[in-house]
């Protein structure tokens, strides 16, 4: 019995040290050690020894058993090493080629312009906030003081959602202005407030160089005691010379928004010609701007506000014509247009 073990025990070694993959070790393990392998056989023979022999032969197979887990062990990881350093060998990094360099997105330039606006004014201690696109009938027009007979609608084509109409707010539209986030902040933040509105706005308008029919205005508003349109020009006149980096004068001329009164229109001194006059000013000097003026008591109202004890003012610029203003952009449709040769300009 010795000499058969001995003999297995021989035979298992030199077929490990041969094997050259894993998948012939596997297989030698199942021949020798497996649930139904040689020297398994044995072991589980060994209760039909006799009492002398049992307990020999069961330490010898066992320690053979142990040689063979222990060679087997050894080869795989011979065999590993060797296929490491193989593929090691074969995909070698050659470490100076030139990488492959990501191309890096930038920031829009209407997004670029729009963060310096709102770092100014958040520095003058405006909050900027956010509303629906898809805005309620009440808060883009009657919260404004706009009824539904008002002529002021035909100044902003509007496009209409169908379905959804409920009494207060009545139907669904694609915001026409910035203009509803007045009520709405009102509601929500009551006075003192101070905040501005960057955001897109819709109209149903014939495109041409100057008018689309997505852009983006700046809302702005500030409610609190005894304030009057000499902080507005105050106001706008810093943001100006901030945004430009030099000295921009500003000047109001007599102007209608129904949720204003009285309403102005706010321009500033031509950048370009500083204003002896040119193509860009139109020979005048002035750059027309925005609108805006003093908020109107029943807008107060709508918002909830005591316009007994509080006053205040609201604006709204186009963002877009601004920066076509500021680089010269003589094509408002290139903004949107998604030409890269246009926006990796910027
Ligand atoms: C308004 O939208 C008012 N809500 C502004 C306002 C706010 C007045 C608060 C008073 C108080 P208006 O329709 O004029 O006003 O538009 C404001 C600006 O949006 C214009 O000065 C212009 O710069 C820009 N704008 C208007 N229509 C277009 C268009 N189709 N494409 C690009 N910019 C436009």
């Amino acid at each position: 019995m010795k000499e058969k073990l001995k003999k297995l025990l021989s035979l298992a070694l030199k077929e490990i040290e041969a094997g050259s993959s894993l998948s012939t070790l596997k297989e030698i393990e199942v021949k020798f050690i497996g649930r139904k392998g040689k020297l398994t056989e044995i072991l589980k023979g060994i209760k039909d020894l006799s009492e002398k022999e049992k307990p020999i032969i069961g330490q010898l197979a066992n320690q053979y058993k142990n040689q063979i887990e222990t060679a087997i062990a050894d080869k795989t990881v011979e065999i590993n090493k060797a296929e490491i350093e193989k593929a090691l060998a074969s995909e070698s990094i050659d470490i100076t080629i030139p990488g492959q360099k990501p191309e890096l997105g930038h920031i829009h330039p209407l997004y670029q312009v729009q963060k310096e606006v709102e770092e100014i004014f958040n520095q003058m201690g405006f909050t900027v906030v956010d509303g629906p696109e898809i805005e309620s009938e009440y808060y883009n027009f009657e919260g404004l003081n706009i009824p539904e007979d008002h002529p002021a609608r035909d100044c902003q084509d509007t496009f209409f959602i169908k379905g959804k109409e409920d009494k207060k707010h009545k139907r669904l539209v694609l915001r026409t202005h910035t203009s509803p986030l007045q009520v709405r902040s009102m509601e929500k933040y009551g006075a003192p407030l101070r905040i501005i509105v960057p955001g897109r706005v819709f109209r149903y308008e014939a495109t041409d160089a100057s008018h689309d029919a997505t852009f983006h205005q700046v809302e702005g508003m500030l409610i609190d005691k005894n304030i009057s349109l000499a902080h507005l020009k105050g106001v706008m006149k810093e943001f100006l010379s901030r945004l430009f980096g030099k000295e921009v004068n500003v000047r109001f001329r007599p102007g209608y928004f129904p949720f204003v009164e009285p309403g102005v229109e706010l321009d500033f001194s031509c950048l370009i010609c500083l204003g002896a006059g040119c193509r860009v000013c139109k020979h005048t000097g002035w750059v027309e701007f925005m609108g805006a003026g003093m908020t109107h008591p029943n807008v107060l109202k709508a918002g909830g506000i005591d316009s007994k004890k509080y006053q205040g003012w609201a604006f709204g610029f186009g963002l877009t014509r601004l920066i076509m203003m500021r680089y010269a952009i003589n094509d408002i449709r290139l903004l949107a247009g998604g030409d890269l040769r246009f926006t990796k300009q910027f």
